[in-house]
């Protein structure tokens, strides 16, 4: 009998490891041999099942999931996907054995040999030729054996990994994710000399004060010494009072020695998310006889966090902190992520105006780290502790307390010499218990130079006093509450959302309205967007398998190939399941930004444009840097005469500082609205952007439009049908009243889909009351739609004019009981042909009434499939807010153009509103040959009610009259966007 059968590891919370060896902030990849790569595999059904004699394969890193068949990812939000209590875990529990032969460097002879595991999910039993090693716990932490003793120098070994699924971890792994397993970071054999750093301890602070504090192991003999040199400052001094107060305190032994450097780097340059000045740091420790028997070497920052009052201050600054929260996720490899992917995560951060991190919900691979140091981001380091289902037992279940501190010690011994990590956090949705207590004194007293911050310990007061709470940092509390909570007097921390603004689907309403809250209530300082990427898998529509690692050509856009799809809970026959709940995110699955990134960009952007009637103001709201990084240009959007560009200079502008900027030299007067834009752009190369990337384009409207509506005179006849509809050569359906959107995921878990379907707007009846023809052409037509809770009268006025295009005149009244729908407008179908969109109103990202600040008022074009954004799960989308005209033209230039009596929401698209709503993913679509087209009156706001707070009631449809008008003309025959060529980026 082995180990494992007799104490079943799985099942033991109280063992959360053995024979691992304490954390490090030591990096030991130089020199090291890495044994990525294809390993042999096989997948018991549990623990205890026997080996077969066959061996296949698998990829280490890699989740087992995501290839093998039998055992595929399943997705659970809070929900355990089995019903037995903590501890305990199904019989059934796949299993993987991965094995290797492995050799070890001869040049090792006489060094103390490790053996690295970074992640394995959940339980890590590890061998060398059969024997018992070591095990480790957490599924996203490093394990290190030592393995001095079984491996011989030269020799080769065979290393067995067995990777238990289901253990009593997962209990206090259960994020809102799929579940996988694995072995999902690196695996490599890292060697040290007898004598090492066991742990190297970097305080750098603003003012340029170092301070690093070594502990070594090994033979100590007498006359050991550190050494060490910053990059640009030369060597650290040894404190030798302090290593001597030590030595009279009989604080050394021979078995742990400690020892302190110091520097005062008085030019040093702080670290800020801003500007991440970084510094090499190399440590060494000598032998006796001066030779030098290890080295550890890192890049720190000097800056320095800390609360004053209710702000959290980076380097004596109120920063506000504009966040999201990653998992490390890939639509192929499911939890594998490599070094690339992060970076291209973080660099599609700093794109869009993020800031910070949060590394939800669980510490990630050190590369991340290093990243978000090099590029500067501010992290929240978040403990791998999510208890969910079973939070309240398990927070206060002794068994499960060496884990909980375990778990945050890790990764603060891991994480603690990284400037970007400013906050540590306990964990995530695990209630609040005496464990985190215990966690929170262990940090105090470790790290005392950064805040702690736990969700729980402050979640019903969030001027709580508890030693895990630093920070009141809830989760989708509604702007009003935290607005008043700033407000009451009663604040005694900063607040900063941990979660907010739900980006699941068509999502992310009213972001504008939280950052004007957040901008302008002290107390208030941010908050992190849930989350940053749709957990969408890859799948074979075929065989429903992952289309997995190694997969070429399987997406394009954000829109799965052809033959596959993004596949979300319950997909591949997971059961419970959370459907399409991990499809959150502000990029779709392959990392194309939806357009709420964009809406973040502006608000986050680091330059800001106003205009009081006469003289522009450009504003610099960064903290450190001036506008030297940044190139700009005017774009001017006349009305009537199209886009055209001309050179701007940037004034010199400190920090915070404001100046006027000269407008463009000759403005167009077309008795239309006329718009400039400052489009900025980087200057040069940015370690996260090459030169020429945009960053923000603010605009100002200079003029309002001046021409009368409607454009044209009466004129001419309109061909209706006997029910008093449009008949038109450039339609296949007629306008007709509209009410409804394919409900956004939104709409759905938020309730207002199912009272839309309740009262029936989704399968709107038309009555007529009366088609009145009078003698100059005009049609009216009065009509009531019936629904469940009362009937709306449509009223609707063609008539002919002079140009030969026909004008659209409607109202629409809704009783009171319709208190909320979502939309109330016109919706027609164009005859196939038309492709291409050309609009005047802002853009060009798809945008709503509640989340209209990015787009810029130009002449924008786009091709009717790219105005489409295919969120994972199909609903309305491709929305346009406030436009004001546009044409849909062929290729030729044919087509439809329209105009608009106000700006209004508009929306061009292959698909009727139910096609979308039927379809649970977009291979179930078929895109129409024609358009659909909407114009609204009136259409609600997207708030993010699938998780957290809905629209605000302004952004709601009012009930009572609406009123609209249009016209519709043939696009070559004096077309709605007359002028010189739209926007093109
Ligand atoms: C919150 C979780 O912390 C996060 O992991 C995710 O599930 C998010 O919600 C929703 O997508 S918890 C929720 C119960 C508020």
């Amino acid at each position: 009998m082995s180990i494992s059968d007799s104490v079943r590891p799985w099942e033991s919370p109280e063992l959360t490891g053995w024979r691992r060896l304490p954390m490090s902030a030591v990096d030991r990849r130089d020199g090291s041999v890495l044994l990525d790569g294809t390993w042999r595999f096989q997948l018991l059904r549990s623990p205890g099942a026997p080996l077969a004699e066959e061996w296949g394969e698998a990829p280490v890193p890699g989740c087992w999931t995501m290839h093998d068949p039998h055992d595929l990812p399943h997705y659970t939000n809070v929900r355990m996907p089995f019903p037995h209590r903590p501890p305990l875990v199904p019989e059934a529990n796949p299993t993987g054995v991965y094995e290797r032969e492995a050799a070890i460097p001869a040049e090792w002879a006489g060094r103390r040999i490790l053996l690295h595991v970074g992640a394995a999910e959940s339980v890590l039993i590890a061998e060398v030729d059969r024997r018992p090693v070591g095990i480790g716990k957490d599924s996203h932490l490093a394990s290190d054996f030592d393995i001095t003793d079984v491996v011989r120098p030269g020799a080769t070994h065979t290393l067995r990994l067995t990777v238990v699924k289901w253990s009593d971890a997962s209990h206090i792994e259960d994020q809102d994710q799929w579940w996988h397993g694995g072995i999902t970071r690196s695996v490599r054999l890292c060697s040290t000399d007898p004598l090492y750093l066991d742990d190297v301890d970097v305080r750098a602070g603003r003012d340029g004060d170092l301070r690093v504090d070594c502990r070594v192991r090994g033979p100590l003999t007498e006359g050991w010494s550190v050494s060490a040199g910053l990059e640009g400052y030369g060597e650290l001094a040894r404190d030798t009072a302090h290593d001597a107060a030590n030595r009279e305190q009989g604080r050394v032994s021979d078995f742990l020695g400690e020892a302190r450097l110091t520097a005062t780097v008085t030019d040093a340059r702080p670290w800020s998310a801003e500007s991440p000045a970084l510094y090499g740091l190399t440590v060494r420790l000598h032998r006796a006889d001066g030779t030098v028997a290890d080295t550890a070497r890192q890049r720190i920052g000097f800056r320095t966090v800390e609360i004053r009052g209710r702000d959290l201050l980076i380097n004596g600054d109120r920063v506000l902190i504009r966040g999201v929260n990653r998992h490390d996720f890939h639509p192929l490899t499911g939890r594998v992520v490599t070094e690339e992917d992060m970076r291209a995560d973080l660099v599609t951060m700093k794109r869009f105006g993020f800031n910070a991190v949060r590394t939800s919900h669980y510490p990630n691979d050190p590369a991340l780290l290093r990243l978000t140091d090099e590029l500067g981001l501010y992290v929240v380091d978040e403990a791998d502790i999510e208890s969910h289902d079973h939070a309240h037992e398990i927070a206060d279940d002794p068994r499960y307390l060496p884990a909980f501190v375990d778990r945050v010690s890790r990764m603060v011994l891991r994480d603690k010499n990284h400037p970007s990590v400013v906050v540590w956090s306990l964990g995530n949705e695990s209630d609040y218990g005496a464990h985190h207590d215990a966690a929170a004194a262990w940090v105090r007293r470790h790290d005392p130079t950064r805040p702690v911050q736990y969700e729980g310990a402050a979640r019903t007061d969030w001027a709580s006093a508890r030693i895990a709470a630093d920070i009141a940092c809830p989760m989708y509390a509604s702007l009003d509450e935290i607005t008043a909570h700033a407000r009451s007097g009663e604040q005694t921390k900063p607040l900063i959302l941990c979660e907010y603004s739900h980006a699941m689907g068509n999502s992310n309403g009213t972001l504008a309205d939280h950052w004007a809250e957040i901008e302008t209530t002290p107390g208030l300082q941010g908050g992190f967007i849930w989350e940053f990427r749709d957990h969408g898998i890859l799948q074979r529509i075929a065989d429903g398998l992952p289309a997995g690692p190694g997969t070429t050509g399987g997406y394009a856009d954000g829109i799965a190939a052809p033959g596959h799809r993004w596949a979300y809970g319950g997909d591949f026959g997971d059961s419970p399941h959370d459907g399409a709940f991990c499809a959150d995110g502000l990029v779709l699955p392959d990392r194309t930004p939806k357009p709420a990134m964009y809406e973040h960009r502006e608000l986050a952007a680091p330059v800001r444009l106003s205009y009081d009637g006469t003289t522009a103001t450009v504003h610099n709201r960064m903290h450190v840097r001036d506008l030297a990084w940044l190139s700009a240009e005017w774009q001017i959007g006349a009305e009537h005469r199209g886009v055209r560009s001309e050179p701007v200079r940037l004034p010199d502008l400190p920090p915070g500082a404001s100046a006027p900027l000269p407008l463009p030299a000759a403005l167009p007067d077309d008795g239309g609205e006329l718009w400039v834009t400052l489009r900025v752009t980087t200057a040069r190369d940015e370690p996260w952007a090459p030169a020429g990337t945009e960053i923000c384009a603010p605009g100002i409207r200079l003029r309002e439009r001046t021409a009368a509506w409607p454009p044209a005179a009466p004129g001419g006849r309109v061909e209706t049908d006997e029910e008093g509809l449009l008949v038109h050569p450039l339609l296949t359906a007629p306008p007709v009243l509209s009410l409804w959107r394919a409900p956004t995921d939104n709409d759905l878990l938020g309730g207002a889909a199912r009272r839309w379907s309740e009262w029936g707007l989704d399968t709107l009846v038309r009555k007529i009351v009366s088609v009145t023809h009078e003698g100059d052409g005009r049609t009216t037509t009065v009509a009531e739609h019936p629904t469940a809770v009362g009937t709306v009268v449509h009223e609707q006025v063609l008539t002919a004019l002079a140009d030969g295009s026909v004008l659209v005149e409607e109202t629409a009244t809704l009783p009171g009981a319709l208190h909320d729908v979502a939309r109330v407008g016109s919706v027609l179908e164009t005859a196939p042909g038309p492709d291409s969109l050309e609009w005047y109103g802002p853009g060009p990202w798809e945008s709503y009434p509640d989340r209209s600040a990015a787009g810029y008022v130009s002449h924008h074009r786009a091709r009717v499939d790219d105005l489409f954004t295919p969120y994972l799960r199909p609903q309305e989308s491709g929305g346009r807010n406030a436009v004001r005209a546009f044409s849909l033209t062929r290729p030729d230039g044919t087509g439809l153009a329209v105009r608009l009596d106000a700006p209004r929401q508009v929306s061009v698209t292959r698909h009727r509103a139910a096609d979308l709503a039927a379809a649970a993913h977009h291979d179930e679509l078929a895109p129409r040959p024609g358009c659909v087209l909407h114009v609204d009156a009136a259409h609600r706001g997207l708030g993010t009610a699938s998780c957290g707070p809905d629209t605000l009631p302004r952004y709601l449809v009012p009930t009572g009259t609406h009123r609209w008008a249009w016209t519709l003309g043939a696009a070559d025959c004096g077309g709605a966007v007359a002028g010189g060529g739209a926007a093109q980026r």
